[in-house]
């Protein structure tokens, strides 16, 4: 491959399809492990803007087994896909990352697969910033298409908003408990409903709502997030469900907006990664440094207030080089 010889060895690895550095080179995105920098730096350009496809919705609604489906359904367009489980830090649904690999593991032997589940432990920023690094990793290694999978609590709605190009958000036919969810949030994220379990009564009339809210919802962007009826079990619409996620990625290309999407999410990642590093200087500075240290005890002295004192720090974000 072009170019290749140039990359440091690790990231050479990662492009060649290998793995194994694959998934070391992850973990240590997870971990904040600093030896990820480099691999991240040289791959940044070696990453093509794949398709990432978030999948969130409440517990248990069917998302692994819809991204199970779903992969199943792209290997056989012959398109390779990597698959990344977000798994939420609560400890109610800790039992669910182990059967989401048991799931996956069904397909160990296809090279055209990558599963990885990640711990979503951190603040929502950290999560998304991880997840969009593990992500283009994923890409530089070669993989045409990625998918996300969060369950939808606050704090990975953030994640899925900040880094896919289309977010599909699961439902069941039982609306009436969603509605909550929708209002927390996931119904403003859609690109794409998915109403799975259509095995189950009730699914007709849920679409119908569903599409009752969505027509009460103006588009901006111009997209009118479409509505697919699913079922595992039968299994049914996994075809129509990949369609409507094209016909989504279609529209980022035809409306121009694909370009205006990567550039906000290129400035919010670079907006993190300063303030990660600020804050990590600072804190360090407060110990470290005696005239801050001054500040900080005249805090506590109750003799200046923390908003003058925040004030008084102005760390300097460095001038590019
Ligand atoms: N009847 C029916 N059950 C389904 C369908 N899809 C999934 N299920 C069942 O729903 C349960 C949860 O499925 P998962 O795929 O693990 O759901 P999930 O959304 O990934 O769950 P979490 O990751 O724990 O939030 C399992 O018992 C599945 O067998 C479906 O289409 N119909
Ligand atoms: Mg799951």
């Amino acid at each position: 491959m072009k170019g290749a010889r140039s990359l440091p060895p690790v990231a050479r690895a990662i492009v060649g399809g290998d793995r194994r550095a694959l998934a070391r080179a992850i973990t240590a995105i997870e971990n904040g492990d600093p030896g990820a920098g480099p691999v991240l730096k040289a791959l940044f350009s070696r990453a093509r803007q794949v398709p990432i496809v978030g999948v969130a919705g409440p517990l248990g609604v069917g998302k692994s087994s819809l991204l199970n489906l779903l992969v199943g359904h792209l290997r056989g367009l012959g398109r390779t896909v990597a698959v990344i489980a977000v798994d939420p830090s609560s400890p109610f649904s800790g039992g669910s990352v182990l059967g989401d690999r048991i799931r996956f593991e069904g397909r160990a032997d296809d090279p055209g697969v990558f599963f990885r589940s990640m711990a979503s432990r951190g603040a929502a920023g950290g999560v998304a910033a991880a997840t969009l690094e593990a992500a283009r990793v994923l890409a530089a290694a070669g993989f045409d298409i990625i998918l996300v999978e969060t369950v939808g609590s606050g704090q990975v709605d953030v994640a899925i908003r900040e880094i896919a190009t289309t977010r599909v958000v699961v439902l069941v036919p039982h609306l009436g408990d969603e509605v909550q969810t929708l209002k927390a949030g996931l119904f403003e994220i859609a690109d794409v409903f998915c109403v799975n379990k259509t095995d189950l009564p009730g699914a007709d009339s849920a679409q119908r709502d569903l599409a009752d809210l969505v027509a009460m919802f103006p588009a901006g962007s111009g997209w009118v997030p479409r509505i697919v009826g699913t079922s595992t079990t039968v299994p049914r619409g996994i075809a129509e469900l990949w369609e409507a996620i094209q016909a989504h990625e279609s529209f980022l290309d035809s409306s121009g907006t694909r370009r205006a999407g990567e550039r906000h999410r290129l400035a919010t990642e670079i907006v993190g990664l300063v303030r990660d590093r600020v804050g990590r200087e600072l804190t360090h500075q407060l110990e470290r440094d005696a005239d801050l240290r001054r500040l900080l005890d005249r805090v506590v002295a109750r003799e200046i207030d923390p908003r003058t004192a925040a004030e008084r720090l102005r760390p300097t974000v460095r001038r590019q080089s």
